[in-house]
């Protein structure tokens, strides 16, 4: 299988070498690791992709190495602060920016006489990067049930806390928080199924935009531990599918209390503030992605 390409650039003295490496290292490559033997040294300087070009008529460029970039004009400012840091004029070294015939500006720098490269960036910016949907963190106008087991609440009670605090600061409104409180992990599960589904008189399908489920089981204080933790997460994840409403995971499975204190914000974080995180995320993508086949369809 192909893995990448290498452009081999001989260098005719040490000078033109040391240049050349210098001139590279300023212009935000990652460097490689290089070699230095006997019989020759190499510097070497990644790009995240590389690729062979067979031309057939005018070239795209006056010279053979073509590195493509973004922030084109930051690039050339380097390039150009390099020459004065050798105390050396540009001009006939640097090229101005052109546009190109192919939708792209283009400079070209010979940081040693003979040695031409181009630089260059799509006109576009957005040109050829894969876009991501994503969702937005605010949570105004969002409606969210909590559900809180209420077995270990030294735990879960600082879940509880993590979340609202979540969500009010990303601008969800209280009125639109409902809290649920469970027995215990078990439970969990089935009140976020009612909830989801919860018929129009009472709130109607959509009362809530997303569950956070929150609790906490301890191995070494939970008989059939692994059973209730298979049991918790696979009804939070079925009604999750099932209903299509986002459930966030805020359900704790630690070998023992200190653990479980640490990721309830002692020191590792609240998990709770991060399920409330990631179901204003999902609620918001849900939304982008139904906007999107909608107006799709349209
Ligand atoms: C019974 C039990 C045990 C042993 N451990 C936990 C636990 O660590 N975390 C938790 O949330 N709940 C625990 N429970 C209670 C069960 O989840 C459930 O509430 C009861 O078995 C009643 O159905």
């Amino acid at each position: 299988m192909i893995k990448g390409i290498s452009i081999l650039r001989p260098a005719a003295t040490a000078n033109t070498y040391e240049r050349l490496a210098s001139f590279f290292s300023v212009l935000g490559f990652t460097p490689g690791s290089g070699w230095n033997e006997d019989s020759s040294r190499g510097a070497s300087f990644l790009a995240p992709l590389g690729n062979l070009e067979i031309v057939d008529g005018t070239m795209p460029s006056v010279t053979d190495v073509l590195i493509e970039v973004t922030q084109l004009d930051a690039v050339r400012e380097a390039a150009i602060m390099w020459f004065r840091g050798q105390g050396e004029e540009t001009a006939g070294h640097i090229s101005p920016v052109a546009e190109t015939d192919w939708k792209s500006r283009i400079f070209t720098a010979e940081p040693v006489s003979g040695h031409v490269f181009a630089f260059w960036e799509w006109a576009d910016p957005l040109r050829g990067k894969p876009i991501a949907v994503e969702g937005d963190l605010s949570a105004e106008g969002m409606r969210f049930a909590i559900v809180a087991a209420r077995w270990n609440a030294v735990i879960t009670d600082r879940l509880l806390d993590g979340a609202l605090d979540a969500l009010l600061r990303s601008g969800a409104a209280r009125r639109d928080i409902e809290i649920v409180r469970v027995p215990g992990a078990w439970e969990v599960a089935a009140a976020a199924r009612t909830i989801a589904d919860r018929s129009p008189t009472f709130g109607g399908p959509g009362s809530v935009d997303a569950i956070i489920t929150l609790g906490c089981l301890i191995r070494g204080e939970t008989a059939h531990y692994e059973a209730i933790y298979n049991e918790v997460a696979r009804g939070i994840g079925q009604s999750q599918q099932e209903t299509g409403i986002p459930h966030a995971f805020g359900v704790l499975t630690c070998e023992t209390l200190e653990q479980a204190l640490n990721r309830a914000g002692v020191k590792a974080g609240n998990k709770g503030f991060e399920a409330a995180i990631a179901a204003i995320e999902m609620v918001s993508l849900h939304r982008k992605l139904v906007d999107r086949e909608n107006s799709e369809g349209a």
